[in-house]
């Protein structure tokens, strides 16, 4: 892996690991320090006794008590009973609407999972040094107290460097001026990053698990591999702790423990080092070429802690510009099933961070212009406009898996039942105090799609079990033996568990196994005594002998036994496909089949209340002893089954209608490219010096960051005088990969130019990173008359800083060079120049408005900015023009309605900052990948007036292509 990764991201320096210490694994004993926000009830836990799961249920209230955390080699613990976290990343900041923060969490916790975790974005907080902001869509603690109110543990991960495709990798672009080496001990950067950790790190202390909140773990740094410093290391560390952070601390390195240090021992050292592994890489161009960048098996850095996969590839970032579904091919159902259950069973690991659960939008200038544009959809389980994929539904089948089933959380290597034939191989663990067994069964390559059958002999606790297994295409089971299963004992099988239940007062236990369709099954149970088997469904063999029932079948649809007698309590025994597999939900005890999400169920005496979204009408099935069910807060008829189960349909959505785009108005804009305008309030540019680590070609610095204008368009207007024999205008400019730049003379356009960037492997630095020569046409200028030259530079966002060599992250934006020559002599004219960029916007953050005219005048707002607005969409000449619409919307309150803004094809090059309600939503690019942009509820007003405006920046003569809304999916939802 770190081979094929250094070719891709560069090459890094590497610094060897100090000698081992070995860390304490109890982490705190219980606080009492209330939390001030309405904590969990029913916390998500895998427990040390076999059969006493809890789930987290939707609805909460009181006061969570506090826990205590322990670890060992096998897992974490809260309260003495052991947990597997299985986590989905998500990134609050790329999805700007707190009430979809609810939507997309319920979505993640339906999918099995019992944790979260959360990066938490320094830039995005911080505009200027000093200055944060924790409200609105900024407003961590609502996030937080979401997570606790919704039962999903949190690990935290405040960076201070991030990472994850996003500007900067998440530091605030003021960081590039402050000197001293950024990831270092440096005592510049050590003032700033205390700064950022002071204010996020009482935050997150206040929602640890320990004072009754959700946050189970803190993650120091981000695949901190090169150029390291341990000092730093350490000191994030006790920044945590002299805060209030006693939960165990965690690092996510990259990518194995070749790269060194792994912060498993010595200085710097974290309590549970993770490592991350994308064993797809991001190639999605090429959606079945598998393990590019190896095995993805989690490496155990630490004999005192759980293995943590901190990062395991849940989808990818587009970075060939292949579009997000062949994303979500490269990383669909197939890899998950086999990398995933392979992962599981060879590396043992407890702890699991799949990035991403749901990517979200680089909004308003948040990507990192190197990897990502304006959607961060990731080809994850989740689409970026909150719709779930069959990567969910196999996200679910594993989750549901892998936190019922306690004896997970503990267990070593044992002996592998052996498999008849060599291609078909077999793994397996077993948990020390229970004996039960967790066997991997996949083709030993895992890359054929062959079919293949084999007989295992299988030594289960209960006995030896000749028992054929057959593997279709790229696929991987994970079988389980010797389960006490509620108060069932499942010696074997050979379908897969997806989850069991208790219903009622525990009178009878419900189990669903499931497999691949059209291939046999077997499953043994053991009873005192015959039990009497009912096949209520499907065709289902039985046999009993010895204390052993056979239960022998072809997955077709969903089988339904009834086993009664024997004495056990009954058992409900639900044999599904994959497919049926995926209708079930579980919400606590509650065992669901059907509707399309069910977010919560919640069973008070003969009451089911559910809360779900459907996309047409259709039956919910309740395997619980209820009498009558409430879907989204309406009474819906219900009758019994003979399964024991109750049958209703719940109605689906009304049709929607959504407006056609009209009423466009236009204005051209761009006033300060003409030689009379009023530039007296601009910045004169007169920098000398710059902390850069890239220096200019001219002076004076022109870099947009040293005169405190970050993010988006920054204009400049030098002026000199004439001598009449200027022949060209030299510029070079680094916007960041794939921005551009314009230049005007006297009013006059002259052309635009690709801005450049500062390659990661330019060392010493490309000294031309984004030329563009612009002959002056004859007769524009005079001799002895002052002339004004107009320059607009794109800011596509900042670099990151993966190598920790500040180089990249610092490389400045805006103009790196500039001259007027003249012909003949060459020589170059002396100018005086102004620089205007954008300001921060108090409500949407310093990433949302550039330096445009309209943007520096609010024509992005939705109040009605004046002036000689033209009606419709005309031919545009190149430069900048503004385009606006409102339109109105009138959603039904209980339906979920995604819309997106689509870009048909125009003509001309050109570019378009989307601005809806005045929030920059995205900038489409002609000729780039995306031309659906969401438009997240929230910002997008579902009931009420909508402002649609567009920066149109022209490269050439320009028709924008037919706009249009556009409906992703209808849900009937909670309301
Ligand atoms: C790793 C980062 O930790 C994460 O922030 C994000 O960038 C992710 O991968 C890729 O999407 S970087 C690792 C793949 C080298």
């Amino acid at each position: 892996m770190r081979r094929i990764l250094v070719a891709f991201l560069l090459a890094v320096t590497m610094v060897s690991a100090p000698p081992a210490t070995s860390s304490a694994s109890v982490i705190s004993a219980a606080s009492t320090t209330p939390s001030g926000s309405p904590p969990a009830t029913g916390s998500p836990t895998a427990s040390g006794s076999p059969t006493s799961t809890t789930f987290p249920t939707s609805s909460t209230s009181g006061t969570s008590p506090s826990s205590r955390i322990t670890y060992d080699r096998y897992s974490l613990t809260v309260d003495g009973r052991r947990v597997l976290l299985w986590s989905g990343e998500f990134h609050y900041f790329r999805l700007p609407s707190p009430e979809l923060w609810r939507d997309v969490l319920e979505k993640i916790r339906a999918a099995g999972f019992n944790g979260v975790s959360l990066y938490f974005h320094w830039g995005y907080h911080s505009p200027r040094p000093g200055v944060y902001d924790f409200t609105g869509v900024r407003d961590v603690d609502r996030l937080l107290r979401l997570t606790e109110e919704l039962g999903l543990y949190v690990v935290a991960r405040p960076g201070p460097y991030i990472n994850a495709e996003t500007t900067g990798g998440g530091f605030p672009a003021w960081l590039k001026n402050v000197p001293g080496r950024a990831r270092s001990s440096d005592p510049g950067y050590t003032r700033a990053y205390r700064e950022w950790l002071g204010r996020i790190n009482p935050i997150i202390a206040r929602h640890q698990l320990t004072r009754g909140g959700s946050v189970i773990a803190y993650n120091a740094e981000n695949e901190y591999a090169a150029n390291t410093d341990a000092a730093y290391m350490e000191d994030i560390q006790r920044q945590a702790r002299d805060a209030g952070i006693d939960v165990p601390i965690t690092h996510n390195q990259c990518c194995d423990a070749s790269w060194t240090p792994t912060w498993a021992t010595g200085q710097g050292a974290v309590q549970i080092p993770g490592v991350d592994d994308y064993p797809q890489s991001f190639e999605c161009r090429e959606p079945d070429t598998w393990g590019t960048w190896g095995e993805g098996v989690t490496e155990r850095l630490s004999q005192n802690a759980p293995a943590y996969g901190a990062e395991y590839q849940a989808g990818a970032i587009d970075l060939n510009k292949a579009g997000y579904e062949k994303c979500r091919e490269l990383t669909g159902p197939a890899f998950m099933k086999v990398y995933y259950k392979s992962n599981l069973i060879t590396s043992g690991a407890t702890m699991f961070g799949y990035y991403m659960a749901f990517g979200g939008t680089n909004w308003g200038r948040l990507a990192q212009p190197n990897d990502v544009y304006t959607s961060y959809d990731y080809g994850a389980p989740i689409t970026e406009n909150r719709q779930l994929t069959g990567k969910y539904d196999e996200f679910k089948r594993q989750g549901l898996f892998v936190t019922t089933t306690a004896p997970l959380a503990k267990t070593d290597v044992a002996a592998a039942p052996a498999s008849s034939d060599p291609a078909v191989h077999t793994e397996a663990r077993a948990n020390p105090d229970t004996g039960t067994q967790f066997v991997l069964v996949r083709h030993a390559d895992r890359r054929t799609d062959a079919d293949r059958s084999s007989t295992l002999t299988w030594k289960t606790p209960d006995g030896t079990y000749p028992v054929p297994v057959q593997v279709k295409g790229r696929d991987a089971k994970v079988l389980v033996a010797g389960y006490d299963m509620g108060g069932q004992r499942l010696t074997l099988s050979t379908s897969e568990l997806l989850t069991h239940t208790t219903a009622g007062d525990g009178d009878r236990d419900v189990a669903v196994l499931y497999g691949t369709e059209g291939v046999p099954g077997t499953t043994v149970l053991r009873y005192a005594s015959q039990p009497t088997v009912k096949v209520l469904d499907g065709t289902v063999r039985s046999s009993y002998e010895n204390g052993a029932l056979t239960l022998g079948y072809t997955h077709e649809g969903l089988a339904r036994v009834l086993v009664t007698g024997g004495g056990r309590r009954p058992l409900l025994l639900l044999l599904g496909t994959e497919k049926e597999a995926a209708k079930f939900w579980r919400s606590g005890d509650v065992l669901l089949r059907g509707t399309d999400l069910v977010r919560s169920a919640v069973l008070k005496g003969g009451d089911l209340t559910v809360r779900a979204d459907l996309s047409k009408a259709g039956d919910i099935e309740a395997f619980v002893p209820a009498s009558r069910l409430t879907v989204n807060g309406r009474a819906v008829p219900v009758r019994p089954t003979p399964s024991g189960s109750l049958l209703g349909r719940a109605p689906g959505p009304e049709a929607v209608r959504v407006p056609s785009l009209t009423g466009w108005r236009t204005r051209a804009e761009a006033p300060e490219a003409r030689p009379g305008y009023d530039d007296s309030r601009w910045t004169v540019a007169r920098k000398t010096t710059t902390v850069s680590p890239i220096k200019p070609k001219t002076l004076p610095v022109l870099y947009a960051d040293d005169y405190g204008y970050h993010h988006g368009h920054v204009w400049y207007r030098g002026r000199f005088t004439a001598t009449g024999s200027e022949a060209s205008v030299d510029l070079n400019a680094i916007t960041g990969k794939g921005g551009i730049y314009q230049v005007w003379l006297n009013g006059r356009y002259l052309g635009s130019a690709a801005g450049g960037e500062q390659k990661d492997a330019d060392s010493p630095v490309n000294p031309d990173p984004g030329p563009g020569r612009f002959p002056i046409p004859s007769g524009l200028l005079a001799e002895g008359r002052s002339a004004v030259l107009s320059v607009l530079v794109e800011n596509m966002g900042h670099n990151d800083d993966w190598t920790a060599d500040d180089v990249r992250h610092k490389q400045p934006r805006g103009l790196v060079g500039a001259s007027v020559t003249t012909t003949g002599s060459g020589t170059t004219v002396p100018i005086t120049w102004k620089i205007q960029g954008g300001a921060a916007d108090p409500v949407r953050g310093p990433f949302n408005t550039g330096g445009l005219h309209g943007e520096r005048t609010g024509w992005h707002l939705p109040s009605s900015p004046g002036g000689d607005w033209r009606p419709g969409l005309p031919a545009l000449a190149p430069g900048v023009s503004w385009s606006r619409t409102r339109f109105r919307l009138d959603l039904p309150r209980d339906q979920d309605v995604p819309l997106t803004l689509r870009f048909g094809q125009g003509t001309g090059r050109h570019r378009v900052l989307i601005y809806l309600n005045g929030w920059n939503v995205g900038e489409y690019v002609s000729g780039g990948v995306q031309r659906d942009f969401t438009l997240p509820a929230g910002v997008l007003r579902t009931r009420g007036d909508n402002t649609l405006a567009l920066a149109v920046i022209a490269e050439d003569e320009t028709t924008l292509g037919a706009l249009t809304l556009t409906p992703v999916a209808n849900h009937r939802v909670p309301g």
